[in-house]
């Protein structure tokens, strides 16, 4: 912690590298970041709002997605570069030049296309993107997962995506192949909604993410070796922080105090902030000096509003924030994101970012004094706190149980693996699983490490996931907002909390095990969703570390569906495209491939 006090005893916050060379062509983090609107309006507007008369509170966010007919296209080239986020200059992935990638924005009901040129050419690698917490109802093909929804997007090649924003609130897209995303492949994502709080400003995403000085492929090969894990380096908001450089690895450029995000408040106004776990492995908990938080959306989820102290997020995580600016017009305070180093491993847990009021000097280090709260478990705010605004409930008993076992061991030839159900995952990229599922192929018994669960015909699907490792994992579902029905320790006895109304979001963390307890030990999440998406949907911790172990598994929701859809055929020529790569060049698949 010397390292922090050491920025916060400065008196004048330098900034000694230029945005362009930490992040490139990004603005977020600099006092140039302009406010979000409450919606786009270069469209016309039905009953005064893009959405119609839908509500927050009264219009199931699934279900009742409106159709604008309005089409937000973005055009990216994805490459290497080399930028200095925290000071150490390294080699990193970027969209369009720059870390982090750049804002999605729509309405609720629009239609967003991404064009992705992938010029990773230098030392080629495929790579592919998803819109994490988006349904894709209507294109299951478009969720961006390679071996899955599609055939990697072969180097010096394009892809089109094209589909629905049809949930609203805050969120992010990241490369799904391999851990590329943990080299920069990420980038916000905020739908405008329906209105479900007051708020006079809204600040925008609040990226926190642990940050690498080695690239994902140094990290990979040690950890699906026999090495133990890789401690992150630094912690980032909106991709910003100093670094100590005397710690810096033999031979790296580190600019000493290259200058951290800034954010600014206007005294007696209320601020929406949109916190986003976009880290590797980094359990965050996010606080502000002096501030009270309200949170009242969790992922894609708005909430009865609660206060706390402070947020804990998980790697893939999300919560809307509203915070009152109780300080006087000439003060300043830190806002602050630490990793919990119960939960998760780091060298350098705290990033810091300044707020300042309307008359505060924005060059000089705020004084103000750290929260503190106590850090004990890996798990998200109590079930019994976080209670969605639309209102729904699972059905009495669901149609299906699925038992999922998490543990941690080496596979055959020696390689550490995470396993669910005694079964580690590798990916087959040359066949996506939903393109097989389209031709009636769900059966794959040559392929064990497919891991794949095909429910059928079932109506609902409950998963009671448990692990008696000592570590926590943020797991995540592609296609759903799951109920979170339950969570605790031991045995589940059955008890559902809240049955009229569970906790729903898309990634939910399972606290750590305790595999020396003779009472066994465990440590559980009960989830539960409705089988109304037709798909083939991964389930996987987000930790990306734990992926690239195999701790992932796929789900099939009503094959029989999956056969009448229509898939572009844009999705067959990317595998011919990617066939035609991988049968000239060998594809160095180190990792599960997720
Ligand atoms: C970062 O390293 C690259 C490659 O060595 C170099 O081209 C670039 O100038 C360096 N950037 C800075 C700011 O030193
Ligand atoms: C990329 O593709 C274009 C057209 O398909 C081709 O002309 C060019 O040589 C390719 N570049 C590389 C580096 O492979
Ligand atoms: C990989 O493991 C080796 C041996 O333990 C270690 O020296 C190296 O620093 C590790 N690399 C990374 C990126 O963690
Ligand atoms: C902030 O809180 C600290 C205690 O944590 C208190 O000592 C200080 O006076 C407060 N500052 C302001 C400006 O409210
Ligand atoms: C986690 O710990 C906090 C405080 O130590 C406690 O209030 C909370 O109930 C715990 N959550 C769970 C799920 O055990
Ligand atoms: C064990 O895992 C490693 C790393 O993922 C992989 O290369 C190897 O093929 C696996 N061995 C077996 C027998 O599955
Ligand atoms: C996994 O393996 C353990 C130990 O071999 C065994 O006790 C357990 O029943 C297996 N679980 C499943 C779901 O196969
Ligand atoms: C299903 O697809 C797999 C992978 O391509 C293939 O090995 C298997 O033979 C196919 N099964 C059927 C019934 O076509
Ligand atoms: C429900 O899922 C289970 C497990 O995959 C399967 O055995 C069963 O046939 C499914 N039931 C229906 C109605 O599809
Ligand atoms: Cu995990």
């Amino acid at each position: 912690m010397a390292f922090i006090s050491s920025i916060i005893s400065s008196t004048v916050l330098i900034a000694n590298l230029s945005q362009i060379l930490t992040n490139g062509p990004s603005l977020l983090g600099t006092l140039d970041a302009p406010t979000l609107p409450q919606f786009l309006t270069n469209n016309p507007l039905p009953h005064d709002y893009p959405w119609g008369r839908a509500t927050a509170g009264g219009s199931s966010p699934w279900g009742d997605t409106p159709n604008t007919g309005v089409i937000r296209s973005y055009d990216w080239e994805i490459s290497r570069g080399y930028l200095s986020p925290d000071g150490v200059n390294r080699s990193m992935m970027l969209i369009n030049g720059q870390y982090p990638g750049p804002m999605i924005e729509a309405n609720w009901g629009d239609t967003i296309q991404v064009t992705v040129h992938n010029n990773l050419l230098y030392r080629e690698e495929g790579t592919s993107l998803h819109w994490h917490g988006l349904l894709q109802k209507e294109t299951p093909w478009f969720d961006g997962v390679p071996s899955v929804s599609q055939c990697p997007i072969a180097p010096n090649r394009t892809f089109t995506y094209s589909f629905k924003a049809d949930v609203y609130g805050t969120s992010w897209y990241h490369s799904h192949y391999s851990a590329q995303y943990a080299d920069g492949l990420l980038g916000p994502m905020v739908i405008y909604g329906p209105a479900h709080a007051k708020y006079d400003y809204d600040l925008g995403p609040v990226i926190l993410s642990d940050h690498f000085h080695t690239t994902y492929y140094e990290i990979v090969q040690n950890i699906t070796g026999q090495s133990t894990v890789t401690p992150s380096d630094n912690n980032l908001i909106n991709g910003k922080m100093n670094f100590d450089c005397s710690l810096a690895l033999n031979g790296a450029t580190c600019f000493p105090n290259a200058g951290l995000s800034k954010f600014k408040f206007t005294s007696g106004k209320t601020y929406r902030l949109r916190l986003i776990n976009a880290g590797a492995e980094g359990l965050q908990k996010f606080t502000i000096d002096n501030h009270t938080l309200t949170i009242i959306a969790n992922d894609f989820v708005p909430i009865r509003p609660y206060d706390t102290n402070v947020v804990t997020l998980g790697v893939g995580q999300r919560s809307d924030i509203l915070v009152k600016a109780i300080g006087n017009p000439s003060d300043s305070f830190w806002m602050r994101s630490e990793i919990s180093t119960n939960c998760s491993h780091t060298n350098q847990p705290t990033a810091l970012a300044a707020i300042y009021y309307e008359d505060a000097d924005t060059s000089l280090t705020p004084q103000s004094t750290r929260t503190s709260y106590e850090i004990k478990n890996c798990t998200n705010d109590a079930i019994t706190l976080t209670e969605p605004l639309f209102r729904q409930s699972p059905p009495k008993e669901p149609a299906f149980t699925q038992d999922i076992d998490i543990s941690f061991g080496t596979n055959a030839t020696g390689a550490m693996v995470w396993m669910m159900n005694n079964q580690s995952f590798r990916a087959n990229y040359d066949h996506p699983l939903l393109l097989l599922a389209k031709q009636g192929n769900t059966s794959y018994p040559d392929d064990p490490q497919w891991n794949v669960y095909d429910f059928k015909e079932n109506k609902s699907i409950r998963l009671v996931v448990r692990t008696i490792d000592p570590l926590s994992h943020p797991m995540h579902l592609h296609g759903h907002n799951f109920w979170v029905v339950a969570q605790g320790t031991g045995k589940w006895d059955g008890t559902v909390t809240r049955h009229e109304n569970p906790q729903r979001r898309d990634t939910q963390l399972l606290d750590v095990g305790n595999p020396y307890d003779p009472a066994g030990g465990a440590s559980y999440i009960v989830l539960e969703f409705v089988a109304d998406n037709p798909g083939v949907w991964p389930f996987h911790c987000h930790v990306a570390w734990h992926v690239s172990d195999g701790l992932y598994i796929n789900i099939i929701e009503r094959p029989q569906d999956i056969t009448h859809r229509q898939i572009p055929s844009t999705m067959a020529q990317t595998c011919r495209d990617w066939a035609d790569y991988s049968g000239h060049n060998v594809v160095d698949q180190i990792d599960s491939g997720e």
